[in-house]
Protein backbone atom coordinates (compact mmCIF):
# COMPACT_ATOMS: atom_id res chain seq x y z
CA UNK A 1 0.00 0.00 0.00
CA UNK A 2 1.26 3.19 -1.00
CA UNK A 3 -0.44 6.69 0.31
CA UNK A 4 -0.04 9.80 -0.86
CA UNK A 5 -1.36 13.16 0.90
CA UNK A 6 -2.89 15.73 -1.44
CA UNK A 7 -2.61 19.17 -0.03
CA UNK A 8 -3.30 22.58 -1.61
CA UNK A 9 -4.40 26.40 -0.37
CA UNK A 10 -3.31 28.77 -2.97
CA UNK A 11 -4.97 29.13 -6.61
CA UNK A 12 -3.19 27.50 -9.23
CA UNK A 13 -0.92 28.84 -12.23
CA UNK A 14 -4.87 29.65 -14.34
CA UNK A 15 -6.58 30.60 -11.45
CA UNK A 16 -7.92 27.39 -10.64
CA UNK A 17 -9.31 26.78 -7.37
CA UNK A 18 -6.97 24.24 -4.41
CA UNK A 19 -10.00 21.56 -4.70
CA UNK A 20 -9.80 21.69 -8.85
CA UNK A 21 -5.88 21.34 -8.42
CA UNK A 22 -6.49 18.38 -5.28
CA UNK A 23 -8.41 16.62 -7.95
CA UNK A 24 -5.94 17.11 -10.75
CA UNK A 25 -3.47 15.77 -8.59
CA UNK A 26 -5.28 12.69 -7.68
CA UNK A 27 -5.78 12.17 -11.65
CA UNK A 28 -1.90 12.46 -12.12
CA UNK A 29 -1.72 9.58 -9.68
CA UNK A 30 -3.12 7.48 -12.51
CA UNK A 31 -0.17 7.91 -14.95
CA UNK A 32 2.36 6.77 -12.84
CA UNK A 33 4.07 3.69 -14.17
CA UNK A 34 3.68 0.34 -12.57
CA UNK A 35 1.23 1.35 -9.81
CA UNK A 36 -2.45 2.01 -9.67
CA UNK A 37 -4.83 3.87 -7.87
CA UNK A 38 -7.16 2.13 -5.96
CA UNK A 39 -8.96 5.05 -3.74
CA UNK A 40 -9.05 8.31 -2.89
CA UNK A 41 -10.22 9.82 0.15
CA UNK A 42 -13.19 12.73 0.55
CA UNK A 43 -11.78 16.11 0.36
CA UNK A 44 -11.64 17.95 3.45
CA UNK A 45 -11.53 21.98 4.08
CA UNK A 46 -8.58 22.41 6.97
CA UNK A 47 -7.72 25.11 9.18
CA UNK A 48 -3.62 25.71 8.31
CA UNK A 49 -1.18 23.69 11.01
CA UNK A 50 0.18 25.65 12.83
CA UNK A 51 -2.26 28.41 12.73
CA UNK A 52 -1.27 31.05 10.13
CA UNK A 53 -2.55 33.56 8.07
CA UNK A 54 -3.20 32.02 5.17
CA UNK A 55 -6.33 30.58 3.33
CA UNK A 56 -7.69 27.14 4.56
CA UNK A 57 -6.14 23.93 2.96
CA UNK A 58 -8.14 21.23 1.43
CA UNK A 59 -6.72 18.18 2.13
CA UNK A 60 -7.06 14.83 1.01
CA UNK A 61 -5.32 10.72 0.83
CA UNK A 62 -4.93 8.81 -2.29
CA UNK A 63 -3.91 4.77 -1.98
CA UNK A 64 -1.61 3.36 -4.60
CA UNK A 65 -1.14 -0.07 -5.00
CA UNK A 66 2.05 -1.74 -6.51
CA UNK A 67 6.16 -1.50 -6.35
CA UNK A 68 8.10 1.58 -6.16
CA UNK A 69 11.78 3.41 -5.66
CA UNK A 70 11.24 6.02 -2.65
CA UNK A 71 13.40 7.87 -4.63
CA UNK A 72 11.63 7.56 -8.02
CA UNK A 73 8.50 8.11 -6.15
CA UNK A 74 9.90 11.33 -4.24
CA UNK A 75 10.60 12.61 -7.87
CA UNK A 76 7.69 11.83 -9.54
CA UNK A 77 5.55 13.71 -6.91
CA UNK A 78 7.74 16.42 -6.89
CA UNK A 79 7.38 16.74 -10.91
CA UNK A 80 3.28 16.91 -10.40
CA UNK A 81 4.00 19.62 -7.68
CA UNK A 82 5.89 21.53 -10.17
CA UNK A 83 3.62 21.15 -13.26
CA UNK A 84 1.18 22.94 -10.92
CA UNK A 85 2.97 26.21 -10.04
CA UNK A 86 4.48 24.91 -6.50
CA UNK A 87 7.39 27.16 -5.91
CA UNK A 88 9.45 26.21 -2.84
CA UNK A 89 9.33 28.70 -0.21
CA UNK A 90 10.19 28.62 3.89
CA UNK A 91 8.28 25.84 5.69
CA UNK A 92 4.48 25.88 5.78
CA UNK A 93 4.67 29.03 3.56
CA UNK A 94 1.16 28.18 1.25
CA UNK A 95 0.88 26.34 -1.68
CA UNK A 96 -0.75 25.93 -5.01
CA UNK A 97 -0.14 21.78 -4.23
CA UNK A 98 1.98 19.56 -1.71
CA UNK A 99 2.48 15.93 -2.38
CA UNK A 100 3.81 13.78 0.65
CA UNK A 101 4.34 9.99 0.48
CA UNK A 102 3.38 9.30 3.45
CA UNK A 103 3.26 5.49 3.19
CA UNK A 104 5.55 2.90 0.82
CA UNK A 105 4.84 -0.92 1.75
CA UNK A 106 5.81 -0.29 5.11
CA UNK A 107 9.12 1.17 4.26
CA UNK A 108 10.76 2.49 7.17
CA UNK A 109 13.45 5.20 7.27
CA UNK A 110 14.60 7.70 9.91
CA UNK A 111 16.89 9.35 8.30
CA UNK A 112 18.46 10.46 4.92
CA UNK A 113 17.87 10.61 2.34
CA UNK A 114 14.57 11.53 1.92
CA UNK A 115 12.01 10.57 1.87
CA UNK A 116 11.85 9.80 5.48
CA UNK A 117 9.15 7.20 6.03
CA UNK A 118 6.21 7.00 6.98
CA UNK A 119 6.01 10.80 6.86
CA UNK A 120 7.44 11.80 10.59
CA UNK A 121 5.11 13.75 11.08
CA UNK A 122 1.87 12.14 9.62
CA UNK A 123 1.07 10.77 13.13
CA UNK A 124 0.23 14.20 14.71
CA UNK A 125 -1.68 15.52 12.03
CA UNK A 126 -5.48 15.07 12.02
CA UNK A 127 -5.95 16.59 8.13
CA UNK A 128 -3.19 13.44 7.07
CA UNK A 129 -5.03 11.26 9.52
CA UNK A 130 -8.61 11.62 8.61
CA UNK A 131 -8.82 11.34 4.44
CA UNK A 132 -6.27 8.12 5.24
CA UNK A 133 -8.48 6.63 7.30
CA UNK A 134 -10.83 6.89 4.44
CA UNK A 135 -8.91 4.75 2.21
CA UNK A 136 -6.98 2.70 4.55
CA UNK A 137 -9.12 2.15 7.87
CA UNK A 138 -6.81 -0.97 8.07
CA UNK A 139 -3.81 0.54 8.03
CA UNK A 140 -1.26 1.03 11.19
CA UNK A 141 1.91 3.02 11.75
CA UNK A 142 4.44 1.09 10.22
CA UNK A 143 6.44 2.48 13.91
CA UNK A 144 4.15 3.24 16.29
CA UNK A 145 1.88 0.24 15.51
CA UNK A 146 -1.54 2.22 15.79
CA UNK A 147 -4.08 2.89 13.29
CA UNK A 148 -5.60 5.88 11.99
CA UNK A 149 -8.55 6.16 13.97
CA UNK A 150 -6.58 5.27 17.46
CA UNK A 151 -3.88 8.35 16.26
CA UNK A 152 -7.15 10.59 15.79
CA UNK A 153 -8.64 9.62 19.26
CA UNK A 154 -5.12 10.54 21.01
CA UNK A 155 -4.88 13.76 19.04
CA UNK A 156 -7.25 17.47 20.42
N1 LIG B 1 0.56 21.42 5.13
C1 LIG B 1 1.62 21.98 5.68
C2 LIG B 1 1.53 22.87 6.81
N2 LIG B 1 0.22 23.03 7.33
N3 LIG B 1 -2.09 22.62 7.31
C3 LIG B 1 -3.15 22.02 6.75
N4 LIG B 1 -4.36 22.20 7.27
N5 LIG B 1 -3.03 21.21 5.66
C4 LIG B 1 -1.82 20.99 5.08
O1 LIG B 1 -1.73 20.24 4.07
C5 LIG B 1 -0.68 21.61 5.64
C6 LIG B 1 -0.85 22.43 6.76
C7 LIG B 1 2.97 21.72 5.17
O2 LIG B 1 3.00 20.84 4.15
MG1 LIG C 1 3.11 18.78 3.48
MG1 LIG D 1 5.49 18.38 0.90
Amino acid sequence: MILIAIGANLPGRQGESPLVACRAAAEALRSLPGLRVTAVSRWYDTAPVPPADQPDYINGMARLEGEADAAWLLARLHAIEVAAGRRRGAPNAARTLDLDLIELNGMRRTAPPPPLLPHPRAHERAFVLRPLHDVAPDWRHPLLGRSAAELLAGLA
